[in-house]
C-alpha cells in the first residue's frame, strides 16, 4: 500500500494528470527575503509542487522572494492578519514577540548543525512551533540557517576584543543587540535588505550572518574579513497565517503540515551544498577567513546567555537542548 509519503515523493504525478477540468487553484502566497535560488525559497517552492500534485492542482504556492513583500517583521504581521499566507523568516525576527524562540538563537547553545537539527526535530522544536498559535500563526517547520559568524570591512577578528568599537549590524532582536554589545561592538539594527548598502556607505563596519547569506547578498564584495565565530545557529521558521490555515479543509490542513515536514530534509540537502559552495566562492573571491578563540567568545557571551536562561521556560528548553548535544 502506498503511504502518503510515497504519494508525495513520486506517485503523485499520475494524479496530476487526472486533474479535473474545473478545479480552481488556490494559490498560497509566501514571502522570503532571500534570492530566488536560496535553499529556503527552493524548499517552499518544492512544498508548493507537492501540494499541487497531491491536490490535483487545487492548492499551490507562489513564493515572493528577494524581499518583494517587505521586511521579515512586516511579513510576520501580514501573515498574522491574514493578508499573507506563508512567511519564511529567521527566528531573530521573532525573538521579541515570541520569547521561547530566543533559546534557539542564543549564543553557543548548539555545538554544530547536527545538534541544532536534533533539537528542532524533537520536543523542543515541537513546543516552539506550537507556541506560534498564541499569536495567530501556525508554526510549520524549522529550516537550517547554518552558523552565524562575524564579518567586517575593517580588520581580521580573532578575539572578542577585536570587535571593540565596530558598528555591527544586527537583526531586529533585543537578544542580538545585547549579544553584540556584550562583545564590545556597537549594535546597529537594520533589516536584511539594507545591509549591503549600509556596508558600502560605511554606515556600518560589519554584520553577522551565515556564509550563504553573506555570499548571495553580495556583502562579501565589501566586507573582506570573515571570522568563524559560529556564535549562533538561529534557525529559520516557516509560518502560516492561522486564519488562512483554519480556512482550509481538515485534510488540506494535514497536507500542508505534512508537505512542510517533508520539505525539511529537502531543504537540508540543498543547504549543505549551498553553504559549502558559498564558503568556497567567497574564499576564492579573496575574503580572508580567520578562526577565532572560541573559548574567549563563549566566555564573553556567557553573561548574556545566562541572563536569558534566568527565565524558567528557557532554562527548561535549554536543558533539553543540551541533552541532545
Ligand atoms: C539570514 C536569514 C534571513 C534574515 C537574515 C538577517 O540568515 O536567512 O531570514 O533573517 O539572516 O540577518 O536578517
Amino acid at each position: 500500500m502506498l503511504t502518503r509519503r510515497d504519494v508525495l515523493l513520486g506517485a503523485g504525478g499520475a494524479m496530476l494528470a487526472a486533474r479535473p477540468l474545473f478545479a480552481a487553484t488556490q494559490t498560497l502566497t509566501a514571502a522570503d527575503v532571500h534570492v530566488t535560488d536560496y535553499p529556503t525559497v527552493e524548499a517552499v517552492r518544492w512544498m508548493g509542487q507537492m501540494l499541487e500534485r497531491e491536490t490535483q492542482g487545487r492548492l499551490a504556492i507562489h513564493v515572493y522572494h528577494s524581499g518583494q513583500l517587505g521586511r521579515e517583521g512586516d511579513t510576520v504581521d501580514l501573515a498574522r492578519f491574514g493578508a499573507l499566507d506563508l512567511t519564511r523568516v529567521n527566528l531573530a525576527a521573532l525573538n521579541n514577540a515570541f520569547p521561547l524562540t530566543q533559546v534557539l538563537s542564543l549564543p553557543y547553545v548548539f555545538d554544530s548543525t547536527g545538534h541544532m537539527r536534533r533539537a528542532v526535530d524533537g520536543p523542543v522544536g515541537a513546543e516552539i512551533l506550537a507556541g506560534f498559535a498564541a499569536r495567530d500563526l501556525v508554526g510549520l517547520a524549522f529550516y537550517d540557517s547554518g552558523a552565524r559568524c562575524f564579518y567586517n570591512t575593517r580588520r581580521a577578528i580573532h578575539e572578542p576584543q577585536d570587535l571593540k568599537g565596530l558598528r555591527i549590524r544586527v537583526p531586529p532582536s533585543d537578544m542580538f543587540i545585547g549579544l553584540v554589545r556584550s562583545l564590545g561592538a556597537n549594535p546597529t539594527p537594520l533589516s536584511y535588505g539594507e545591509v549591503f548598502s549600509a556596508l558600502q556607505t560605511r554606515l556600518i563596519d560589519g554584520a553577522e550572518n551565515n556564509c550563504r547569506s553573506f555570499h548571495s547578498s553580495r556583502q562579501f564584495e565589501v566586507a573582506r574579513h570573515w571570522a568563524d565565530s559560529a556564535h549562533s545557529y538561529s534557525p529559520e521558521a516557516l509560518l502560516m497565517s492561522k486564519r488562512r490555515f483554519l480556512g482550509l479543509a481538515p485534510a488540506d490542513q494535514e497536507l500542508v503540515r505534512e508537505t512542510a515536514r517533508l520539505s525539511v530534509p529537502y531543504m537540508r540537502a540543498l543547504w549543505d551544498k549551498a553553504e559549502a559552495e558559498s564558503r568556497a566562492a567567497v574564499q576564492k573571491a579573496g575574503v580572508e577567513i580567520t578562526s577565532v578563540d572560541r573559548a574567549a567568545f563563549e566566555a564573553a557571551a556567557a553573561p548574556l546567555r545566562n541572563s536569558y536562561l534566568a527565565a524558567p521556560a528557557l532554562a527548561r528548553l535549554h536543558r533539553a537542548i543540551r541533552e541532545v548535544a
